[in-house]
């Protein structure tokens, strides 16, 4: 039977090339620092980010937490946007590895202003906690893959520069973001004192993500990789996937997000549900379901009986991810099943 996973990106497999490059790399101990792939591929992240160095990490999560520990002190407050991945999907590790405390800010598709942020700063005074960190992700996640505007980041870095903040950048999916509006990485990341990426999402890796940054933060962020059990030995097995990655899935996220545009437009067709097709930015489509239409439950039961996984990430609410191991041909066979679906589903 045929399966179409719009789960996620991170479903991806390593294809039969990625894997030939995983076999032949060359590797040594990375806790010593000599494994030649780990280290070529940090020099190439480092340079493509416009920092003075990087660190592969094992997942997204820990690249966003090894930067919030090697930012903060125990006490202080963080920033983020309430839909962000840190503040929903990382398992309050901020409070729990850092001892940090997080102030969400309500966003707009995931972006906030300067003039939010200025709110959110607390001023100096004995009761407070002290602001150190703004943390930014893009493309958001949880908004449906959207795009956090380069002159409001601007703006707020330049704000947080003159403050003594510090900018985190969750760039999971920093790659879609810059396939989709031709803005480079480097361009994205000079707003930013740290960056995490990963390339285990639509960059088609099984493991890995790295963080960048100056080399004395750096320093401290592998400190803290070791700490969380995150020191690797060979790893250049897995740092080969991500130069393999970054050389031949980079350029091709486009096609990622003509077929979610593709998706999102058969689905907003369908009886009962709310799309807003401008948060269709990148290879994310989120929708929300009428339930008194369509129950969502019984709605991903049913797609997964033909074939066609999603998620139901809130009540009412479904998420699809379009990635290299889906075709436009699989898209319109996920659309089709929709409407079968949607016929046995709906109360209309
Ligand atoms: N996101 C996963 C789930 O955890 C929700 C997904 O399927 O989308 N930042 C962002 C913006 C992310 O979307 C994710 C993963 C992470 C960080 C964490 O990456 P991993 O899963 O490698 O720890």
């Amino acid at each position: 039977m045929r399966v179409v996973d719009l789960r996620s990106d991170t479903v991806t497999r390593p294809s039969a090339e990625m894997r030939q490059v995983m076999m032949t790399a060359r590797v040594g101990d990375d806790v010593f620092g000599e494994d030649p792939t780990v280290n070529q591929l940090q020099e190439m992240v480092a340079e493509m980010t416009g920092k003075e160095a990087a660190l592969f990490v094992t997942s997204g999560t820990q690249g966003n937490q090894v930067c919030i520990n090697a930012h903060t002190r125990p006490g202080e407050e963080v920033i983020v946007e309430r839909g962000s991945h840190i503040f929903n999907y990382e398992c309050g590790s901020p409070a729990l590895l850092s001892g940090v405390q997080l102030y969400p800010i309500d966003g707009k598709h995931g972006a906030f202003t300067l003039e939010q942020v200025e709110q959110a700063v607390r001023p100096p005074n004995v009761h407070h906690p002290q602001t150190r960190l703004i943390c930014i992700e893009n493309t958001h996640n949880r908004a449906g893959g959207t795009i956090f505007p380069l002159e409001e980041m601007a703006r707020i870095s330049q704000f947080a520069r003159q403050r003594g903040l510090r900018m985190h950048l969750d760039g999971a999916r920093l790659w879609n973001a810059s396939v989709a509006t031709g803005i480079s990485i480097r361009e994205y990341c000079q707003y930013f004192d740290s960056v995490s990426m990963c390339f285990s999402k639509g960059l088609g890796c099984p493991v890995g993500s790295i963080v960048a940054g100056d080399r004395d933060f750096i320093q401290r962020a592998h400190y803290y990789r070791k700490a969380y059990g995150g020191g690797l030995r060979q790893a250049g097995v897995l740092a080969a996937a991500a130069i393999y990655a970054i050389e031949n899935n980079f350029s091709r996220l486009e096609e990622d997000h003509r077929k979610a545009r593709l998706l999102a437009e058969g689905l907003s067709q369908l009886p009962g549900v709310k799309l807003d097709l401008e948060t269709v930015q990148t290879n994310i489509v989120i929708f929300d379901l009428d339930e008194a239409v369509v129950p969502a439950e019984r709605l991903v039961a049913l797609l997964r009986e033909q074939g066609v996984l999603v998620l139901n990430i809130a009540p009412g609410r479904i998420r699809a991810v379009t990635h290299l191991d889906v075709s436009m041909e699989d898209v319109a066979f996920a659309l089709e099943a929709c409407r079968q679906v949607w016929q046995q589903a709906a109360h209309v």
